[in-house]
């Protein structure tokens, strides 16, 4: 897919994240909208993993640390075919297996997420059975840049530079925001490269909105032979919707019918114009 086609994709990826979550009348809003891009730059460029081969060992993986803004995967998974994209008209109903956080009962995911801290070292774990398997597949992580102060992503850092995990790439979506205040003031992690870095890892900043530059990053990969591969993806939660970008109550806020009604619009006014 051309970065054209990958823009117009994402369009339309942003129009079902609300519809569904306003249907559902629950969802993390801000944070799907700010790692959307980067999935849909996953899912229809860089990996080798659809619904005909997801049982194929050789398959390649993806984690989602940031289980909490599993609407933006939900869209993605029923655009790539894992199941029927009806399903999400149930999302966060009662009996539904479309809950606000990614299960292993849904088709397409790898791994139960939710809470942080745990998808690097998931995807660590997966990383070094490849090697071990000698299979040639590659592992994908996303954080979010609010997890990061987890101990457990450093340990996990560490370990994916001993074993010289370089079909490991993980993504932070660094939208600098958390729930209730900004990244920076919960719990610093910056110079977040320079940590990376000093603990083994080849790092990259890329636009995360700008498919172009995602595309090349992952083109890459491996940054360096023989260490892990981190993307610094700067974002903006909410992207896309003027009026939900680089707002805190949009983390886990639900459109209004209006508001609905107008994010809905400056995508179509957006797609016009592409
Ligand atoms: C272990 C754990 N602690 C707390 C939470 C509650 N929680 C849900 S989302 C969130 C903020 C995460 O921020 P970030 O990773 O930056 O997500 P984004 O801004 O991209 O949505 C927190 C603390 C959780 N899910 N897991």
């Amino acid at each position: 897919m051309t970065a054209e086609e990958l823009a117009r994709k994402s369009l339309e990826y942003r129009k079902k994240i609300l519809t569904y979550i306003y249907g559902a009348g629950a969802g993390h809003t801000g944070g799907s909208l700010s790692c959307v891009d980067i999935l849909n730059v996953l899912y229809n460029y860089v990996m080798n993993v659809g619904p005909d081969n997801f049982h194929d060992p050789g398959r390649d993986r993806y984690i989602q640390s940031k289980g909490h803004t599993v609407e933006a995967l939900y869209v993605v998974l029923a655009d790539k075919g894992f199941f029927p994209e009806s399903d999400l008209k149930t999302m966060s109903r009662y009996q539904s297996h479309y809950i606000g956080h990614p299960t292993r009962k849904i088709n397409g995911v790898e791994q139960n997420t939710g809470a942080l801290g745990h998808g690097l070292s998931l995807s660590v774990g997966t990383a070094i059975a490849a090697k071990m398997d000698k299979l040639d597949y590659r592992v994908f992580t996303l954080l979010g840049d609010g997890e990061l102060p987890e101990g457990s992503n450093w340990e996990a850092a560490l370990t994916a530079a001993h074993y010289k995990l370089d079909n490991l790439c993980a993504v932070i979506d660094k939208n600098t925001l958390q729930i209730t205040a900004s990244t920076a003031e919960v719990c610093n992690t910056d110079p977040v490269d320079e940590k990376f870095e000093s603990f083994g890892w080849a790092v990259r900043h890329v636009d995360g909105h700008d498919f172009g530059a995602l595309m090349e990053a992952f083109d890459s990969l491996p940054f360096t032979e023989g260490k892990p591969s981190l993307i610094i993806a700067h974002t903006i939660k909410g992207k896309g919707i003027s009026f939900m970008e680089n707002q805190l109550k949009w983390h886990h806020g639900v459109p209004a019918e209006q508001q609905f009604a107008e994010a809905i619009e400056e995508l179509e006014q957006a797609m016009a114009v592409l």
